[in-house]
This record gives C-alpha cells, structure tokens and sequence, in this order.
C-alpha cells in the first residue's frame, strides 16, 4: 500500500510556508501544478508550476468562482488507479494522475469574525476547496490530502521516512482529517446563515468547531480531551490571551468559562464585581466599592471552597486585589485586563493561571447552547432571560425595600448561573451563602444556610450573615419547607418563579412569617 507522489496540485488560501513546500516537493521531483495566486508565489520563488488553466483547458473565470470545477482534475483526484476501465477512461480523456492534493480554503470563518458583510461571507464560501478536498480524501486508497498548514512537515517526513511513497494509513489519517476539515467548514457557513436570518429555533444547526488544542487531558486523567472554538471573536476563555501560569486543563477551561459568564452580568459601569467558581457553581459572588472589596466579600461568602477556586472579575484587575488574591491558592484569574502592578504580583505566583480579555462577554447575546446526551444533541436557546423591576409581582402583605429588590436582581443573576436546584443568599450585593446542584430544593437551601453558619464561626460573627438576607430560589418552592428554612437562617424576602400548585400556602407561609416575596414569572433551571 505505498505510493508513491508524482504530481501535486497546490491551492492555498493562506499562503503560509507555501514556499517551502514546494521547493521541497519540487526537490523529491514531484511535478507541481496550483491555482493563480499560489502559482504565482510559487513562480516568483523561482519553482515551475503548471497551471490548473492548463490541465483544464479553460481560464479561471468568474471571479475565480470557476478554476478547479472540471474532470481533469477531479478525475485526476478520483481514478482508481488498479481499475482498468478508470485508467483507460483517463488515457482516452488526456486525465493524468494528482497523488497530492494541498488545500487551504477561502477565509470564511475569518471573513465572518472580522465582520464581513453578507457579500463579503458569501464571495468567501469555497466550493472547488472543498470539492477537491472530498474527492482526494475520497480516493486515499492512492491520494494525499493535506488541509492544513501543520501537516507540510509530517508529509515531507513521511516521504523521507518511505522513499518518496506513502503509506495507506497515513493516506487514510489525512482523509479523516480532510472530512472533519469541510464538515467544519459547511458548519460554519451554515451557523453564520442562521445567525444572519436571526432562525429563532435551533434546528438544522451543524456544529463549526476547530481544534484549538488538545488537553492533557479531560474531567479526569483517564480521559482524553481537546479544546475546540467556533471562531467567533467573543471575549471569553476561548478567545482569552494567557500572561502566565500553567496550561489551562479541561476543568480550569470549563470553570473560567463559567466564572467569566457569570461576572459578565455586572457591567463595569455598574461598579467593581467579582466571582469565584469551583467545580462550575460559584461559592462567592459579589460588588464592592473596588475590586478588591468586591474579592474579599465574594471570598467571606465561603472561604473553605474558594481555596483553589477560579476568579473572574468585571473589571481590569489591580495591583491591591492582586495581592489580595494572591494570599491564598488559586488555579486562573480572568479579567478584561490586568495593569503593570497585578502582573508584578503574580509573577511571583508561577503556576497562577492569569488570562485577560477584550472587554465582558455580552451576556444579552442570542445563541445555541449544546448538550451531549447518549445517542445525540441537545440544542437550546442560550439563557439571556434577564428581569427588571418592572417584571417583579409582589405577592406578599409586605413590600420588599428598593435595597431588598436590589439584593433580589443580584441573586437572581447569580442563580441563572448555579446549577439547580439553586438557592442563594445574598446581603448588600453579595452572595452570603450557596445551595447548588441538589435533588431537593429544601436541600439546597439548607446546605446554603448552614455554609453561612460555618462562614460566621470561622470569621468570628455573633450570628450568619444570612440574617437580613433576600433569598433567591432558581424554580418555584413546590412546598412552604424551603421558604421555612430559608425564613430560620434570617432571610427576610424572596425572590422566586411561582406558578407551584401551593403558592398559595407558600404565600401564607410567607405572610406568616413576615417575609417579602416575588414572583418574577421566569424560571432558571441550569443542569
Ligand atoms: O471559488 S472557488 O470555490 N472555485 C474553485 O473552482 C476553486 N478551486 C480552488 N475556489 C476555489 N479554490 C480555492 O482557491 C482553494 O480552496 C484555495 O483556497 C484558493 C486558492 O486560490 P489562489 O491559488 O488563486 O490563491
């Protein structure tokens, strides 16, 4: 199953290392033919190249829509070579031979990121890239095919490795890769659609990844794992630069992801804000004067889980709330920048992971959100319900403060980002304890209750600081036993969907114990 590479067609978007190329397949003796401006790179580096206008006998036409679009190189591309009647067929039709196909497609997903307009995408969609492509791949049996730009060396090195042939199963490796290359791509293009048509429903989506990096490896160290991004440029961990710190493992990728979004819900206008994440739930939200006041409130929240935690703040981070981070272990920092004085800081602290980005992520931003499940996908709308006042119901005999509603929007926002069954806590704009993931509601709001307790033990506190708190619950109370519980700890109002079968009884519940209670119509369920 060695073969060897007498001709090569090259056509490369991205001309990076093109030259080096093919002065390398030129060296093996390998006849190169290529499309307009790679032919024209090649030339001008002094190699001899056949144009594909040559092989086709017709020009590169209509913007260059129409190059490769033709049996003399698709057949070039597909005959097999131990079939009779394909090799008579390429004698009788003057089809000769391509055993390397080199390809690298028009910048669509660039073309998309950098905000082409709808013509710009679409004079950016590839149709004989791929076309090539798949046939090449196709035909692996006899033909190389190269997609990418890292995969020059390895080629050559197989060449050297086999005598100027190749083996099958490296023919077959560049296929597999080849197909996950255009399925990537059509991916992209068809996403791109969708967004620009605003198609409500996620239906019909294909997934556009490509592969940013494999991991060392995935939740755990069993586990094989791989980072791939959509290519759209929004600020977040895919798109993050790294100043320092150990590479970002498959949990820290997924936690900073979490953290970001989360503290991404607090415009910077709005004043300093942070959050800390582990294991995807935050264990301390909170705002603060500065930065590092909004820190050291979401740390108090519970200083026992934060160890190792993940922080993101809303705002570039300083020098103060650096070395107020930097007094106990923590795994990645993420903010919208980090000035000369942070970054002094932290270089002391190697394996601190810390990442900035271009501004918050737009929390408001329509968008798909993809689950796994065995046997197929779950597709949804991203979560970008958002309240105001004007959307809360009261239901109570008592009214909630203007600080209570406030406390309530915060830990409303929180909760949308806590794993249900979610109950959080909050006084004066700060997260003072979190219920997250349980099976049971009353659960989750005990758990939280009881964190808050060790919380004020360990800080030296006369009582929790759930005492005085608002509580916000992720989906109705089904019974009055979670608002019970919840009313012990010290809360005084509630934010909560409604719509149980027992509001009512939750309602008296709460009239009964003098809490304030809305309702705000909209669920937060996260799983
Ligand atoms: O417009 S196309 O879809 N029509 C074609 O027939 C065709 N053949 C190759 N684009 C086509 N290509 C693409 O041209 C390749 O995939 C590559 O990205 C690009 C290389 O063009 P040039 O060599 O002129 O820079």
């Amino acid at each position: 199953d060695l073969h060897p590479i007498r001709r090569a067609l090259i056509s490369v978007s991205d001309k990076t290392g093109l030259i080096d190329l093919g002065q390398a397949l030129a060296a093996r003796g390998i006849v190169l033919l290529s499309t307009g401006g790679s032919a024209k790179a090649l030339r001008e580096a002094g190699l001899e190249v056949t144009d594909v206008a040559q092989v086709t006998g017709f020009p590169e036409m209509m913007d260059g829509r129409v190059k490769t679009l033709h049996p003399g190189v698709h057949g070039g591309l597909l005959a097999l070579r131990d079939d009779e009647a394909h090799v008579a067929a390429m004698r009788q039709h003057g089809i000769e031979e391509i055993d390397l196909l080199v390809v690298n497609l028009y910048p669509f997903e660039d073309t998309v990121a950098k905000g082409g307009d709808y013509a710009d995408c679409i004079e950016n969609i590839d149709i004989g890239g791929p076309a090539m492509i798949r046939a090449a791949a196709k035909n692996h049996a006899f033909v190389n095919v190269v997609v990418d730009v890292q995969d020059y060396a390895p080629l050559l090195a197989e060449l050297d490795a086999n005598g100027g042939q190749t083996t099958y199963a490296f023919r077959q490796r560049l296929a597999q890769m080849a197909y996950a290359r255009t399925a990537a791509y059509d991916a992209a293009v068809s996403t791109w659609m969708a967004d620009a048509l605003a198609e409500p429903a996620p239906r019909r989506r294909a997934f556009a990844g490509s592969l940013r990096q494999t991991l060392r490896y995935g939740e755990n160290p069993h586990q094989a794992a791989a980072f791939y991004v959509d290519g759209s440029d929004r600020p977040g961990v895919a798109t993050a630069r790294q100043l320092q710190g150990k590479e970002l493992s498959y949990n820290n990728i997924n936690d900073t992801d979490a953290a970001f979004e989360l503290v991404s819900e607090f415009k910077p206008e709005d004043g300093p804000a942070c959050a800390i994440i582990k294991h995807a739930n935050p264990c301390g939200v909170a705002k603060g004067a500065t930065l590092e006041e909004a820190y050291r409130r979401a740390f108090d929240c519970d200083r026992t889980s934060a160890f190792g935690g993940i922080i993101a703040l809303n705002q570039p981070l300083d020098g103060a709330t650096a070395e107020a981070i930097a007094e106990i272990f923590t795994e990645v920092v993420i903010a919208p920048g980090a000035d000369d004085e942070a970054r002094a800081v932290f270089a002391a602290k190697k394996n601190l992971r810390l990442l900035v980005t271009d501004g918050l992520a737009d929390t408001a931003q329509a968008g798909l959100t993809y689950r796994q499940v065995s046997g197929g996908m779950l597709v949804q709308d991203r979560d970008i319900g958002r309240l105001t006042r004007g959307d809360l119901k009261v239901v109570t005999q008592k009214a909630p403060t203007e600080a209570q509603i406030d406390d309530m929007l915060f830990a409303w926002t929180v909760a949308k980002h806590v794993k249900s069954n979610a109950i959080i806590y909050v006084r004066d704009g700060a997260t003072v304890g979190v219920g997250a993931g349980q099976m049971s509601r009353v659960d989750s709001t005990r758990i939280a209750a009881r964190k808050a307790q060790d919380m004020a033990e360990a800080l030296g506190l006369d009582q929790p600081l759930t005492h005085g708190s608002v509580v916000a619950s992720d989906a109705f109370f089904p019974f009055a036993d979670g608002l019970l519980t919840a009313a012990e700890a010290g809360a005084t109002a509630l934010i909560q969907p409604g719509g149980s079968m027992r509001d009512d009884e939750v309602i008296r519940a709460a009239d009964e114990a003098g809490l304030a209670m809305v309702f705000t119509g909209m669920r937060h369920f996260r799983h």
